[in-house]
């Protein structure tokens, strides 16, 4: 049995997602469409974020672990490739999109409601440029997806938070990708493939929501 607590505006969410359904196990997966924070959440891990999968019994929360394990228990297709330098480029990339991305995401999704200081916007556009200047450095550009021309890691873990740049360099006025071109050519490539295009089919779905319910 499996069961995913998640919502879909949520690129870690989305990591965990798109993992279920690369390995063809989303609809044999019961979705429970939860926001994070609950005390229902609370009950499953310390965390209290989503997502968190349970697996026969097993919970796991963290969306990099989700991932790992989803890859270690269904092995095909591997979201590893197969060249050493490219399986560590899809673990770099993951992590980099973990340490060096998703925090300035998050202070810039908490402020659409709080409404971020204009000084505040600056910094954190800065230092997400920056994170993406990180991908920037690893990713390739003459293969299908980041790591190579399978989905790996990378690509789970990258394209959910790419996804948002340009919708929240709009909401903020700021330009996005100033400096990544590569990050911007990848997100028009990825946004094409297969299982990719559905997560950013959802995402634009509940960002419009999430935008019309903070105009209200
Ligand atoms: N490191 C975690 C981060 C997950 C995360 O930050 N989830 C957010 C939603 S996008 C959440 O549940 N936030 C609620 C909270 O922190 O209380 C992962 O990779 O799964």
């Amino acid at each position: 049995m499996l069961k995913l607590h998640t919502t879909d505006l949520s690129p870690f969410g989305q990591r965990a997602k798109i993992a279920l359904r690369a390995k063809g196990l989303l609809d044999e997966t019961e979705l429970v469409e939860t926001y994070g924070g609950t005390d229902a959440l609370g009950e499953l891990a310390p965390m209290r974020q989503i997502p968190i999968l349970e697996h026969d019994g097993f919970i796991l929360p963290e969306s990099q672990t989700i991932a790992e394990y989803l890859d270690d228990v269904f092995p095909a297709p591997s979201f590893l490739p197969d060249a050493p330098n490219s399986r560590a480029t899809a673990r770099l990339l993951a992590r980099i999109a973990d340490l060096y991305i998703a925090p300035h995401f998050l202070t810039l999704v908490i402020g659409m409601r709080d409404d971020l200081r204009v000084d505040q916007r600056v910094t954190t556009f800065n230092a997400l440029n920056q994170g993406l200047g990180f991908a920037e450095q690893y990713l390739a550009e003459d293969t299908l997806y980041a790591a190579s021309d399978t989905l790996s890691f990378a690509d789970l873990a990258l394209a959910p938070f790419l996804f948002y740049v340009p919708h929240l360099a709009d909401w903020y006025g700021m330009g996005a990708f100033p400096n990544t071109l590569k990050c911007s050519n990848y997100l028009s490539r990825i946004s094409k493939r297969e299982h990719i295009d559905k997560a950013f089919a959802e995402m634009e779905t509940a960002y419009k929501a999430r935008v019309a319910s903070l105009k209200n």
